[in-house]
């Protein structure tokens, strides 16, 4: 791995090719039982560009009501299928991390598609990292440090590559500024997948 600052680790090109269309199987399987959904800002209501859907005991939603983990989808209100085998296994090698994760968000991002800076902070286990594997298109990812207004830099992330944000880089802001087109024939249409393997809830 390429250690790109303290606690944020790199793995380019992890997933190869065959895994890659694995997991995109397996992640084209989850959506049959919990569909793409529309979050929402809290408060403004307004529609994020990226879809979400999630795997898992617990999903991320955002709606006019906040953020916050809960165990049914918000359209359907049927529980989240399971993570699938080759997300756990990436855990399992890249995590460091004794537990399985509590939960997989899917982000689906179409060609024009983008995500602000944020910090990831509404998981209970801050001491677990999180781990991103990044399916099709190769997106700009931009990251910068704890305080909002910190210098940032920005890395691209093509398909297969993994990254693990933990320890003093788990509260760090990140975005997504942009996809390259034409940069992946994986999905259609430009369309790129990640997947963030999260530890939410504190083991017993
Ligand atoms: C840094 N997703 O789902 S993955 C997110 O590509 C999110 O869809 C982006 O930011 C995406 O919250 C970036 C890389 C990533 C994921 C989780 C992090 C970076 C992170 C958690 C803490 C710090
Ligand atoms: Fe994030």
């Amino acid at each position: 791995p390429v250690t790109l600052s303290p606690g944020l680790a790199y793995y380019p090109g992890y997933l190869d090719r065959p895994a890659q269309e694995a997991l995109l199987r397996a992640v084209r399987e989850a959506t049959r039982a919990a569909p793409l959904f529309v979050p929402r800002m809290p408060r403004t209501g307004k529609a994020f560009s990226v879809r979400m859907t999630n795997c898992g005991r617990v999903g991320w939603v955002s709606d006019e009501r906040g953020y916050r983990y809960q165990p049914i989808h918000p359209d359907t209100g049927g529980a989240w299928p399971p993570i699938p085998a080759i997300a756990l296994r990436a855990w399992e090698e890249l995590s460091g991390y004794p537990h399985p994760p509590d939960a997989c968000l899917v982000n689906f991002y179409e060609a024009k598609a983008r995500m602000g800076m944020h910090q990831d902070r509404d998981e209970e286990e801050l001491a677990a990292p999180v781990v991103s594997l990044s399916l099709g298109a190769t997106a700009v990812f931009r990251y910068g440090g704890l305080d909002r207004r910190d210098p940032t830099r920005s890395v691209k992330l093509r398909s297969g590559d993994a990254i693990v944000f933990g320890g003093p880089a788990r509260l760090i802001h990140h975005g997504i500024d942009r996809l390259i087109p034409a940069s992946s024939d994986l999905l259609p249409n430009g369309g790129r997948l990640n997947l963030t393997l999260r530890k939410v809830f504190p083991a017993l």
